[in-house]
């Protein structure tokens, strides 16, 4: 007889994700292997087994769920979000609404500036008070583990401020979370008309940074009137020879090459990508870099064309989903809205969408032997769905479809009750 401290049993499908090595590229993520009236036994925080209901005899537990044949899958993985701001960005629809364009609002000292004012003002607890809030309501849709990024601070004090946010959500809440330094998220308004000395600020914080070990992490905005390739790179550059792994937004509005310079410079993930070219699209699958895709934006910018998933796909790439939540582009935390966008919009399958979110999320933020699996040894952070099979997530929209979720083998969200 084994014992657990905790067995999930009746499981109608479970997804471990649990094939191969490495990220999940094109034609593999179409392919997923599903067990069918399974159980999964954990012990100490992580998983002691996987296998069949009808080795249940073999187990004892302190606590045992009937999962009455519904979907298990493991705990999501939101590989891009910019969870740490001031304030909010409501007042932006109505511009919005009369079609003025992203990069117009911004241009205007609005957009990516008006939520630097606020976060500037904000004291930590503020803000670590309300990433909580987000950050808690993440959990409850599923997400186990994440990344989040400063870049709402655009000066010394500010990004330090919002990466020491991460340092102690990471430490007080149960959610795995990667730290990414994006200070080169926008050029602020006291240098509007001079932005190279901005850049060069940033740069000089890059080994205090690492010094003290506040990010794993370094993005840039590759963008028309943010920063250009040949900035990028330099920039980039110099996080890469500290040490730092790589992100790149890029190509998310206008095509300038951003997806090209994440394979030369051997970024861990290139991000949006709605702009990139054909061979942009070889040289990420060539180099191994991954492509995460964030379709609420486009959904909510209300763009008529989404990144080429299938193109990506068709190409060898690994594609991750994400996200993207923050106050301006895509005020979400619901990651499952965000897999029905790539099945509506991406046309991406269900089978690519959950290696999508899983596996291939956790990869792209360097986590992937850590997360995005249930597998022997592996933390045991899991979802308890309420759908029959894992075809219903992507399907059914709208609402919040977690029954239960597991971190670290603990319950931390389960529905209907105040935890
Ligand atoms: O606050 O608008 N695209 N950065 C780049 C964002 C969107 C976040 C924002
Ligand atoms: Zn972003």
């Amino acid at each position: 007889m084994q014992e657990a401290d905790l067995l999930l049993y009746n499981i109608g499908q479970l997804l471990t994700m649990d094939h191969g090595n490495g990220p999940v590229r094109g034609r593999e993520m179409g392919k997923l292997q599903v067990l069918h009236n399974a159980y999964v036994a954990v012990r100490d925080g992580r998983i002691a087994a996987v296998g069949e209901n009808g080795e249940l005899q073999n187990w004892s537990a302190g606590v045992r769920l009937n999962c009455e044949g519904k979907l298990v899958t493991p705990g999501l993985v939101d590989p891009h979000t910019h969870l740490v701001f001031g304030g909010s960005r409501e007042h932006e629809l109505a511009l919005k609404q009369k079609g003025v364009p992203y990069l117009d609002i911004l241009k205007q000292g609005g957009g990516i500036l008006s939520t630097v004012r606020m976060t500037r003002r904000a004291s930590e607890q503020e803000l670590f008070e309300k990433a909580s809030f987000h950050l808690d309501r993440m959990l409850a849709y599923g997400i186990t583990t994440m990344e989040a990024k400063s870049g709402y601070g655009l000066d010394m004090e500010t990004e330090l401020k919002q990466l020491q946010v991460v340092q102690r959500l990471q430490a007080e809440h149960d959610m795995d979370i990667v730290s990414t330094f994006l200070g080169a998220h926008a050029i602020p308004e006291e240098y509007r008309d001079n932005p190279a000395p901005f850049l060069q600020q940033m740069k000089e914080m890059l080994p205090l940074i690492k010094e003290q070990g506040l990010a794993q992490f370094v993005d840039i905005f590759c963008e028309t009137g943010v920063f250009s390739v040949s900035q990028s790179r330099d920039y980039l550059q110099a996080a890469r020879e500290l040490g730092f792994g790589i992100k790149i937004h890029a190509d998310e509005i206008e095509p300038l090459g951003g997806a090209e310079l994440a394979a030369e410079l051997g970024a861990i993930s290139a991000d949006h990508l709605v702009g990139i070219s054909e061979k942009g699209m070889q040289m990420l699958a060539e180099r191994g870099v991954i492509a995460c895709l964030l379709p609420g934006t486009t959904f909510y910018l209300g763009k008529p064309t989404y990144a080429p998933a299938r193109k990506l796909i068709e190409a060898g790439a690994a594609v991750a989903l994400s996200t993207d939540f923050n106050p301006g582009s895509s005020p979400t935390e619901n990651l499952q809205f965000i897999m029905n966008l790539a099945a509506l919009y991406l046309k991406m399958s269900p089978e690519e969408i959950w290696h999508a979110v899983t596996v291939n999320a956790a990869y792209a933020i360097g986590y992937g032997e850590e997360a995005g699996k249930i597998k022997a040894g592996r933390k045991a952070d899991l979802v308890v769905w309420d759908a029959p099979n894992y075809l219903y997530i992507p399907y059914h929209y709208g609402v919040n479809h977690v029954h239960s979720v597991f971190k670290n083998g603990k319950r931390v969200f389960a529905k209907g009750a105040s935890m």
